[in-house]
């Protein structure tokens, strides 16, 4: 599908100053990144901390990035949750609110079996008339997508493709083949954006896309133009930025990096880890790097 390709930006959430869900600031932020030339938004993910939201706030989140995108590119609506039944109720309702796509992590906490997490993905994604993108992140699910698995969802036409958030361009690649030059790839380490593109996939979909989308677009744009080394000088310049940003907590130093480029997010909730004083001069070197590599 045409539709998804390109910079997908995992989108932080916002919040108030007292943390309660904030639409005028989503709407602000996705304002922000369209208008920054981005090919999509994903929403409620890893960076959009969807798990650590209420069902119902994770549907105000979603809403009012959808109504600010104003159909401009598409939305795809991250269901993933700890119960069948929360994805359902997710999807069911991203369906309803205009999401273009689903997508899901695999159910955590309890260790699941290949047939449970199976049953988990095909009950959401048959839950709606909607294209279903599995998230596969090993590292912070503790399940690792295999192709016996995905050979099995493979029957099923919801599934249309794979995040893949693992350091493996060579999984990325063979999932690509499993599937079939229509079946989508979505690369999510953000370091390894154009590996990712050279080896076979379609978008990216990385959250700290949000601080320096231009970067971004621009290393797609040198891409997609057959220009490589330009591409790769963008992308170490993309690198050397991130590795700074792992340094620190770097959910909260995203949102804050955000904030100075003009959208106040409010802060990460808990348990993610806050910045504290003592990472001052950290933000406000990776916000000057930021700054010059974006003018
Ligand atoms: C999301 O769902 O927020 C992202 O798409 C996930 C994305 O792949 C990020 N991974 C995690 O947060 C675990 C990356 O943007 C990551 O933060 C970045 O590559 C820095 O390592």
């Amino acid at each position: 599908s045409e539709k998804f390709k390109g910079v997908i930006v995992a989108m932080n959430s916002c919040y108030d100053a007292e943390g309660r869900v904030s639409p005028a600031a989503v709407k602000k932020l996705t304002r922000f990144l369209i208008d920054k030339g981005v090919n999509g938004l994903y929403v409620g993910g890893s960076t959009g901390e969807g798990l650590l939201q209420s069902v119902e706030e994770r549907k105000l989140v979603l809403e009012a990035a959808i109504e600010a995108s104003a159909g401009e590119v598409p939305i795809i609506a991250h269901v993933g949750a700890l119960s069948t039944q929360d994805g359902i109720e997710l999807a069911v309702h991203a369906e309803k609110a205009g999401a273009a796509a689903l997508s899901a992590v695999a159910p955590f906490y309890y260790g699941y079996s290949e047939e449970a997490v199976g049953r988990h993905w095909s009950a959401i994604a048959d839950s709606a008339d909607l294209p279903f993108i599995i998230y596969h992140i090993p590292a912070t699910t503790g399940f690792s997508l295999t192709k016996g698995l995905l050979k099995q969802l493979l029957a099923n036409p919801k599934f249309i493709g794979i995040k893949t958030t693992t350091a493996s361009t060579y999984e990325l690649q063979q999932f690509k083949a499993m599937g079939g030059e229509s079946f989508l790839m979505f690369n999510g380490p953000d370091e390894q954006y154009l590996a990712g593109r050279i080896m076979g996939a379609d978008a990216g979909i990385g959250g700290t896309y949000g601080a320096m989308p231009e970067l971004f677009v621009q290393l797609e744009k040198q891409y997609s133009a057959g220009r490589i080394e330009a591409a790769r000088q963008v992308q170490f310049r993309i690198n050397d930025i991130i590795t700074d940003m792992l340094a620190v907590p770097i959910y909260a130093a995203l949102k804050e990096l955000v904030r100075r480029r003009g959208v106040d997010c409010g802060d990460v909730r808990a348990p993610l880890p806050k910045l504290s004083a003592a990472h001052a001069e950290q933000i406000d070197a990776l916000h000057a790097k930021i700054e010059l590599a974006v003018r």
